[in-house]
C-alpha cells in the first residue's frame, strides 16, 4: 500500500481523516462495573458515551503498525470511575505502547497469572504494554482522557477472558480521590490456582 498520514487533535484526540470511530455507551459495558442498579440507572437516565475510539484503517497483519487514539470521558458508575472494557491482545506475544495527550487515568495491567499492575498516564507519559498483559484505562479525572496507541497490526482483540473474569482490582472514588479495590466479583484463572499451568483464551 501507499504511505499516508492523518492529522490527530491532541486535545479532542480526533483523528481526520478516514478514521473509523468506535462508540462505546454504559448499555455496551453492562456486567463490567460493580454496581449493577447505578448501571441500569445511568442507561435509562441517557446511557452515556463512556469513551470514542479513532482508528486509522490498515491491514490486520503482521508488519503493520495498528494506530488510533482513545478518548474516555469523565464520570463514574456509582463509585466507580469511565474505563475501557479491556481486553488481551488475540496474539498474546504482541506489545502496545501508549501516549498520554490530555486528561489524566490509570492503566489496569493484568497477565494470565493474575499479577495485577497500575500505571498512570497523562500529556505525555509513555506506557509499555509487554505482550501478555490484559490492559483497561480508567479516567480519574475531570477532563477527557485522551492518549495515542500503536500496536501490531495482527494483535487482534480478545474481550472473553475479560468479560467473563474482569479485573482483580477496581478504581473507585473514596474521599474524592481515586483508590484501588479488589474486585469482589473476580473470577481467579483456574489453572494457576490449581497449578496446572497455562489455559487458552
Ligand atoms: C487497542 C488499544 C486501545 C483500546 C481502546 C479501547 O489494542 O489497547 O486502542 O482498544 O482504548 O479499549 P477496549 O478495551 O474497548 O478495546
Ligand atoms: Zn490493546
Amino acid at each position: 500500500m501507499d504511505p499516508f498520514s492523518s492529522r490527530l487533535d491532541f486535545v479532542t484526540g480526533e483523528i481526520s481523516p478516514n478514521s473509523h470511530v468506535v462508540t462505546r455507551r454504559i448499555s455496551d459495558m453492562e456486567g463490567m462495573y460493580l454496581n449493577r442498579e447505578a448501571t441500569q440507572r445511568l442507561i435509562r437516565e441517557g446511557n452515556p458515551v463512556v469513551y470514542k475510539v479513532y482508528n486509522v484503517p490498515v491491514p490486520e497483519e503482521y508488519g503493520h503498525l495498528q494506530h488510533c487514539t482513545s478518548v474516555v470521558f469523565p464520570g463514574k458508575v456509582g463509585d466507580e470511575y469511565f474505563m475501557t472494557k479491556g481486553h488481551f491482545h488475540a496474539r498474546r506475544n504482541t506489545g502496545e505502547i501508549y501516549l498520554g495527550l490530555q486528561g489524566e487515568g490509570w492503566i489496569l495491567l493484568q497477565d494470565e497469572a493474575d499479577t495485577i499492575k497500575v500505571l498512570p498516564i497523562k500529556p505525555g507519559v509513555i506506557v509499555y504494554i509487554p505482550p501478555g498483559w490484559a490492559h483497561r484505562t480508567v479516567n480519574t479525572g475531570k477532563v477527557p482522557l485522551v492518549f495515542f496507541a500503536v500496536y501490531p497490526g495482527e494483535a487482534g482483540h480478545d474481550y472473553g477472558v475479560i468479560e467473563k473474569k474482569g479485573f482483580a482490582q477496581l478504581v473507585v472514588e473514596r474521599n474524592g480521590v481515586p483508590v484501588l479495590i479488589p474486585n469482589p466479583n473476580y473470577r481467579r484463572t483456574e489453572s494457576y490456582k490449581e497449578g496446572k499451568g497455562r489455559t487458552r483464551g
